[in-house]
Protein backbone atom coordinates (compact mmCIF):
# COMPACT_ATOMS: atom_id res chain seq x y z
CA UNK A 1 0.00 0.00 0.00
CA UNK A 2 1.57 3.66 -1.18
CA UNK A 3 -0.73 5.90 1.13
CA UNK A 4 -2.54 5.61 4.43
CA UNK A 5 -5.40 8.29 2.94
CA UNK A 6 -8.16 7.29 1.19
CA UNK A 7 -10.07 9.87 -0.95
CA UNK A 8 -13.97 8.82 -1.74
CA UNK A 9 -15.37 10.33 -4.71
CA UNK A 10 -19.00 9.79 -5.49
CA UNK A 11 -19.81 9.75 -9.36
CA UNK A 12 -23.37 9.31 -9.30
CA UNK A 13 -23.26 8.85 -13.37
CA UNK A 14 -26.39 7.26 -14.75
CA UNK A 15 -26.26 8.49 -18.59
CA UNK A 16 -23.98 5.76 -19.71
CA UNK A 17 -27.63 3.30 -19.54
CA UNK A 18 -30.87 3.45 -19.59
CA UNK A 19 -31.76 2.32 -15.74
CA UNK A 20 -32.81 5.19 -13.04
CA UNK A 21 -31.81 4.60 -9.68
CA UNK A 22 -27.23 4.05 -10.46
CA UNK A 23 -26.75 7.57 -9.55
CA UNK A 24 -27.79 6.65 -5.89
CA UNK A 25 -24.97 3.88 -6.07
CA UNK A 26 -22.51 6.25 -4.46
CA UNK A 27 -24.91 7.10 -1.36
CA UNK A 28 -26.08 3.68 -1.00
CA UNK A 29 -22.35 2.58 -0.67
CA UNK A 30 -20.98 5.41 1.93
CA UNK A 31 -24.84 4.50 4.09
CA UNK A 32 -23.03 0.56 3.50
CA UNK A 33 -20.18 1.53 6.18
CA UNK A 34 -17.45 2.37 3.34
CA UNK A 35 -15.70 5.00 5.35
CA UNK A 36 -15.83 3.15 8.85
CA UNK A 37 -15.09 0.03 7.31
CA UNK A 38 -11.63 1.69 6.24
CA UNK A 39 -10.84 3.82 8.96
CA UNK A 40 -11.15 0.32 10.94
CA UNK A 41 -8.24 -1.03 8.96
CA UNK A 42 -5.65 2.28 10.13
CA UNK A 43 -6.89 4.84 7.23
CA UNK A 44 -7.42 8.28 7.10
CA UNK A 45 -10.45 8.78 4.53
CA UNK A 46 -11.72 11.97 3.34
CA UNK A 47 -14.93 12.31 1.35
CA UNK A 48 -14.79 14.46 -1.76
CA UNK A 49 -18.43 14.33 -2.21
CA UNK A 50 -19.91 13.77 -5.66
CA UNK A 51 -19.07 14.93 -9.56
CA UNK A 52 -21.73 17.16 -10.95
CA UNK A 53 -23.64 15.03 -13.24
CA UNK A 54 -24.42 17.62 -15.79
CA UNK A 55 -27.95 17.95 -17.40
CA UNK A 56 -28.87 14.83 -14.36
CA UNK A 57 -32.46 15.99 -13.74
CA UNK A 58 -33.43 17.95 -17.04
CA UNK A 59 -32.37 15.15 -19.42
CA UNK A 60 -35.78 14.81 -21.21
CA UNK A 61 -34.08 12.33 -24.37
CA UNK A 62 -32.50 8.75 -23.64
CA UNK A 63 -30.59 9.13 -26.99
CA UNK A 64 -26.88 8.55 -27.23
CA UNK A 65 -26.21 12.09 -29.22
CA UNK A 66 -28.23 14.18 -26.43
CA UNK A 67 -25.91 12.06 -23.59
CA UNK A 68 -22.70 11.94 -25.18
CA UNK A 69 -21.88 15.46 -24.58
CA UNK A 70 -22.92 15.40 -20.67
CA UNK A 71 -21.27 11.93 -20.55
CA UNK A 72 -18.11 14.05 -21.50
CA UNK A 73 -18.29 16.90 -18.77
CA UNK A 74 -19.32 14.31 -16.19
CA UNK A 75 -16.12 12.55 -16.98
CA UNK A 76 -14.31 15.42 -17.59
CA UNK A 77 -14.76 16.30 -13.90
CA UNK A 78 -14.13 13.03 -12.60
CA UNK A 79 -10.66 12.71 -14.38
CA UNK A 80 -9.56 16.09 -12.66
CA UNK A 81 -10.31 14.85 -9.41
CA UNK A 82 -8.37 11.46 -9.87
CA UNK A 83 -5.00 12.96 -11.08
CA UNK A 84 -5.36 15.62 -7.87
CA UNK A 85 -6.00 12.91 -5.73
CA UNK A 86 -3.08 10.96 -7.10
CA UNK A 87 -1.34 14.15 -6.86
CA UNK A 88 -1.89 14.55 -3.33
CA UNK A 89 -0.90 11.10 -2.49
CA UNK A 90 -4.21 9.72 -1.67
CA UNK A 91 -5.81 6.46 -3.06
CA UNK A 92 -8.62 7.18 -4.91
CA UNK A 93 -11.71 5.32 -4.68
CA UNK A 94 -14.27 6.13 -7.08
CA UNK A 95 -18.31 5.11 -5.98
CA UNK A 96 -20.43 4.54 -9.45
CA UNK A 97 -22.90 5.14 -10.97
CA UNK A 98 -22.72 3.44 -14.16
CA UNK A 99 -19.24 2.12 -15.81
CA UNK A 100 -18.79 4.88 -17.98
CA UNK A 101 -17.22 6.52 -14.85
CA UNK A 102 -14.33 4.76 -15.56
CA UNK A 103 -13.34 6.92 -18.59
CA UNK A 104 -12.50 9.39 -16.22
CA UNK A 105 -11.33 7.91 -13.01
CA UNK A 106 -8.93 5.71 -15.15
CA UNK A 107 -7.97 8.41 -17.17
CA UNK A 108 -6.97 10.68 -14.57
CA UNK A 109 -5.10 8.02 -12.66
CA UNK A 110 -3.43 7.69 -14.88
CA UNK A 111 -2.55 11.06 -15.87
CA UNK A 112 1.23 11.41 -14.65
CA UNK A 113 2.05 7.52 -14.60
CA UNK A 114 0.78 4.32 -15.89
CA UNK A 115 -1.19 1.68 -13.73
CA UNK A 116 -2.47 -1.61 -14.88
CA UNK A 117 -5.96 -2.39 -15.05
CA UNK A 118 -7.78 -5.23 -13.52
CA UNK A 119 -11.22 -5.09 -14.80
CA UNK A 120 -13.85 -6.93 -13.17
CA UNK A 121 -16.97 -7.59 -15.07
CA UNK A 122 -19.55 -9.98 -16.08
CA UNK A 123 -19.55 -8.15 -19.63
CA UNK A 124 -16.54 -7.08 -21.69
CA UNK A 125 -17.52 -3.31 -22.12
CA UNK A 126 -15.61 -2.97 -25.41
CA UNK A 127 -18.36 -2.09 -27.55
CA UNK A 128 -17.85 0.97 -30.09
CA UNK A 129 -20.79 3.11 -31.20
CA UNK A 130 -20.53 0.79 -34.66
CA UNK A 131 -20.89 -2.40 -32.79
CA UNK A 132 -23.13 -1.65 -29.94
CA UNK A 133 -26.56 -3.41 -30.07
CA UNK A 134 -27.81 -0.70 -27.01
CA UNK A 135 -25.40 2.51 -27.71
CA UNK A 136 -25.34 2.57 -24.02
CA UNK A 137 -21.78 4.23 -22.98
CA UNK A 138 -20.91 2.02 -19.84
CA UNK A 139 -20.85 -0.73 -22.66
CA UNK A 140 -17.88 0.56 -24.73
CA UNK A 141 -16.05 2.05 -21.52
CA UNK A 142 -12.86 -0.03 -21.68
CA UNK A 143 -12.94 0.24 -25.34
CA UNK A 144 -12.78 4.08 -25.48
CA UNK A 145 -9.71 4.31 -22.23
CA UNK A 146 -8.14 2.08 -25.34
CA UNK A 147 -8.31 4.26 -28.11
CA UNK A 148 -11.57 2.89 -29.55
CA UNK A 149 -14.86 5.02 -30.06
CA UNK A 150 -16.69 8.47 -29.83
CA UNK A 151 -13.59 11.16 -29.87
CA UNK A 152 -14.45 13.15 -27.12
CA UNK A 153 -14.33 10.28 -24.46
CA UNK A 154 -11.64 8.88 -25.78
CA UNK A 155 -9.69 12.37 -25.36
CA UNK A 156 -11.50 13.10 -22.21
CA UNK A 157 -8.71 14.92 -20.04
CA UNK A 158 -6.10 14.31 -22.05
CA UNK A 159 -4.94 13.60 -25.81
CA UNK A 160 -5.52 9.68 -26.85
CA UNK A 161 -5.96 6.37 -25.40
CA UNK A 162 -5.28 6.18 -21.88
CA UNK A 163 -4.27 2.40 -21.78
CA UNK A 164 -2.79 -0.40 -23.84
CA UNK A 165 -4.35 -4.04 -24.16
CA UNK A 166 -1.03 -5.37 -22.78
CA UNK A 167 -2.15 -3.47 -19.19
CA UNK A 168 -5.52 -4.92 -18.85
CA UNK A 169 -6.71 -8.24 -17.32
CA UNK A 170 -10.26 -8.67 -17.65
CA UNK A 171 -11.95 -11.03 -14.97
CA UNK A 172 -15.41 -12.90 -14.75
CA UNK A 173 -16.81 -11.92 -18.14
CA UNK A 174 -19.93 -14.08 -19.05
CA UNK A 175 -21.78 -11.96 -21.63
CA UNK A 176 -19.97 -10.65 -24.79
CA UNK A 177 -22.15 -9.44 -27.91
CA UNK A 178 -21.41 -10.97 -31.00
CA UNK A 179 -19.03 -7.83 -32.96
CA UNK A 180 -17.69 -7.49 -29.38
CA UNK A 181 -15.87 -10.54 -29.17
CA UNK A 182 -13.63 -9.66 -32.47
CA UNK A 183 -12.77 -6.68 -30.82
CA UNK A 184 -11.54 -7.72 -27.90
CA UNK A 185 -9.66 -10.80 -28.99
CA UNK A 186 -7.61 -7.95 -31.83
CA UNK A 187 -7.57 -5.86 -27.91
CA UNK A 188 -4.33 -7.37 -26.55
CA UNK A 189 -5.89 -7.27 -22.80
CA UNK A 190 -5.75 -10.39 -20.93
CA UNK A 191 -9.14 -12.49 -20.19
CA UNK A 192 -10.75 -14.98 -18.03
CA UNK A 193 -14.20 -16.03 -18.79
CA UNK A 194 -16.07 -17.60 -16.07
CA UNK A 195 -15.57 -20.66 -18.00
CA UNK A 196 -11.77 -20.06 -17.12
CA UNK A 197 -12.43 -19.49 -13.83
CA UNK A 198 -14.24 -22.88 -13.70
CA UNK A 199 -11.72 -24.50 -15.30
CA UNK A 200 -8.55 -23.42 -13.05
CA UNK A 201 -10.10 -21.60 -10.16
CA UNK A 202 -9.92 -18.44 -8.76
CA UNK A 203 -6.24 -18.60 -7.71
CA UNK A 204 -4.85 -19.84 -11.15
CA UNK A 205 -6.56 -17.00 -13.03
CA UNK A 206 -5.35 -14.67 -10.49
CA UNK A 207 -1.62 -16.31 -10.87
CA UNK A 208 -1.68 -15.48 -14.83
CA UNK A 209 -3.14 -12.66 -13.77
CA UNK A 210 -0.73 -10.81 -11.87
CA UNK A 211 1.78 -12.37 -14.33
CA UNK A 212 0.49 -10.68 -17.06
CA UNK A 213 0.37 -7.57 -15.51
CA UNK A 214 3.66 -8.29 -13.52
CA UNK A 215 5.57 -5.07 -15.27
CA UNK A 216 3.17 -2.69 -13.32
CA UNK A 217 4.23 -0.86 -10.20
CA UNK A 218 0.60 0.34 -9.99
CA UNK A 219 -2.71 -1.45 -10.15
CA UNK A 220 -6.19 0.02 -10.45
CA UNK A 221 -9.20 -2.38 -9.79
CA UNK A 222 -12.56 -1.60 -11.49
CA UNK A 223 -14.97 -3.44 -9.91
CA UNK A 224 -18.54 -3.79 -11.40
CA UNK A 225 -20.56 -5.25 -9.03
CA UNK A 226 -22.40 -7.07 -11.97
CA UNK A 227 -19.11 -9.39 -11.54
CA UNK A 228 -20.96 -10.86 -8.36
CA UNK A 229 -23.70 -13.41 -8.56
CA UNK A 230 -26.81 -11.70 -8.09
CA UNK A 231 -27.44 -13.72 -4.83
CA UNK A 232 -24.55 -11.51 -3.68
CA UNK A 233 -25.20 -8.59 -5.46
CA UNK A 234 -28.86 -8.46 -7.14
CA UNK A 235 -28.69 -4.52 -7.57
CA UNK A 236 -26.89 -3.84 -10.65
CA UNK A 237 -28.74 -3.04 -14.05
CA UNK A 238 -27.17 -5.72 -16.39
CA UNK A 239 -27.83 -8.71 -13.88
CA UNK A 240 -26.21 -11.93 -16.04
CA UNK A 241 -26.46 -15.37 -13.84
CA UNK A 242 -23.01 -17.44 -12.78
CA UNK A 243 -21.33 -14.88 -11.25
CA UNK A 244 -18.29 -15.04 -9.21
CA UNK A 245 -19.09 -16.55 -5.53
CA UNK A 246 -18.57 -14.57 -2.23
CA UNK A 247 -15.30 -16.06 -1.56
CA UNK A 248 -14.19 -16.52 -5.38
CA UNK A 249 -14.58 -12.38 -5.40
CA UNK A 250 -12.92 -12.03 -1.62
CA UNK A 251 -10.36 -14.30 -3.03
CA UNK A 252 -9.66 -11.76 -6.04
CA UNK A 253 -9.28 -8.84 -3.78
CA UNK A 254 -6.97 -10.46 -0.89
CA UNK A 255 -4.67 -11.69 -3.30
CA UNK A 256 -4.56 -8.18 -5.26
CA UNK A 257 -3.93 -6.92 -1.85
CA UNK A 258 -0.95 -8.82 -1.14
CA UNK A 259 1.10 -7.40 -4.29
CA UNK A 260 0.80 -3.96 -2.39
CA UNK A 261 0.35 -2.07 -5.90
CA UNK A 262 -3.03 -1.16 -5.41
CA UNK A 263 -3.41 2.44 -6.83
CA UNK A 264 -7.22 2.93 -6.91
CA UNK A 265 -10.34 1.52 -6.88
CA UNK A 266 -13.76 2.15 -9.06
CA UNK A 267 -16.83 -0.04 -7.29
CA UNK A 268 -19.52 0.75 -10.38
CA UNK A 269 -23.03 -0.25 -11.13
CA UNK A 270 -24.62 -0.56 -8.10
CA UNK A 271 -28.34 0.35 -8.20
CA UNK A 272 -30.08 0.68 -5.03
CA UNK A 273 -33.42 0.56 -6.34
CA UNK A 274 -33.14 -3.08 -8.03
CA UNK A 275 -31.31 -4.00 -4.81
CA UNK A 276 -32.48 -6.06 -2.04
CA UNK A 277 -31.73 -4.42 1.71
CA UNK A 278 -28.72 -2.97 0.18
CA UNK A 279 -26.72 -6.05 0.29
CA UNK A 280 -24.72 -4.96 -2.92
CA UNK A 281 -23.61 -2.01 -1.45
CA UNK A 282 -22.63 -3.65 1.77
CA UNK A 283 -21.02 -6.45 -0.53
CA UNK A 284 -19.20 -3.37 -2.19
CA UNK A 285 -17.89 -2.53 1.19
CA UNK A 286 -16.77 -5.84 2.24
CA UNK A 287 -14.84 -6.41 -1.09
CA UNK A 288 -13.52 -2.77 -0.82
CA UNK A 289 -12.21 -3.60 3.09
CA UNK A 290 -10.84 -7.24 1.67
CA UNK A 291 -8.51 -5.31 -1.01
CA UNK A 292 -7.11 -2.48 1.82
CA UNK A 293 -6.32 -5.59 3.69
CA UNK A 294 -8.99 -6.32 5.88
CA UNK A 295 -8.28 -10.69 5.76
CA UNK A 296 -4.48 -9.98 6.44
CA UNK A 297 -3.44 -11.45 9.76
N1 LIG B 1 -22.88 -5.54 -23.94
C1 LIG B 1 -24.10 -4.81 -23.54
C2 LIG B 1 -24.07 -3.40 -24.12
O1 LIG B 1 -23.09 -3.03 -24.73
O2 LIG B 1 -25.04 -2.67 -23.92
C3 LIG B 1 -24.21 -4.76 -22.04
C4 LIG B 1 -23.14 -3.92 -21.41
C5 LIG B 1 -23.28 -3.84 -19.91
C6 LIG B 1 -22.22 -2.92 -19.39
C7 LIG B 1 -22.11 -3.01 -17.93
C8 LIG B 1 -21.24 -2.05 -17.32
O3 LIG B 1 -20.94 -3.50 -17.49
MN1 LIG C 1 -18.94 -2.77 -16.64
MN1 LIG D 1 -21.06 -5.26 -16.34
MN1 LIG E 1 -25.11 -8.26 -23.18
Amino acid sequence: MTTQKIRIIGVPMDLGQQHRGVDMGPVAIRYAGLSTALRGLGYQTEDMGNVTIPGHYTLTGTSYAERLPLICKACEATYRLAREAVQAATTPVFLGGDHSAAIGSIGGVTHDRPAGVIWIDAHGDFNTPETSETCNIHGMALAILLGQGPPELVNAGRPGPKLRGDQVALIGVRDLDRREKQLIRESGCTVFTMRDIDEIGMSGVLRATLQALAGMDRLHVSLDMDSIDANEAPGVGTPVPGGLTYREAQLLMETICDTGKICSLDIMETNPILDISNRTARTAVALAASLFGKSIL
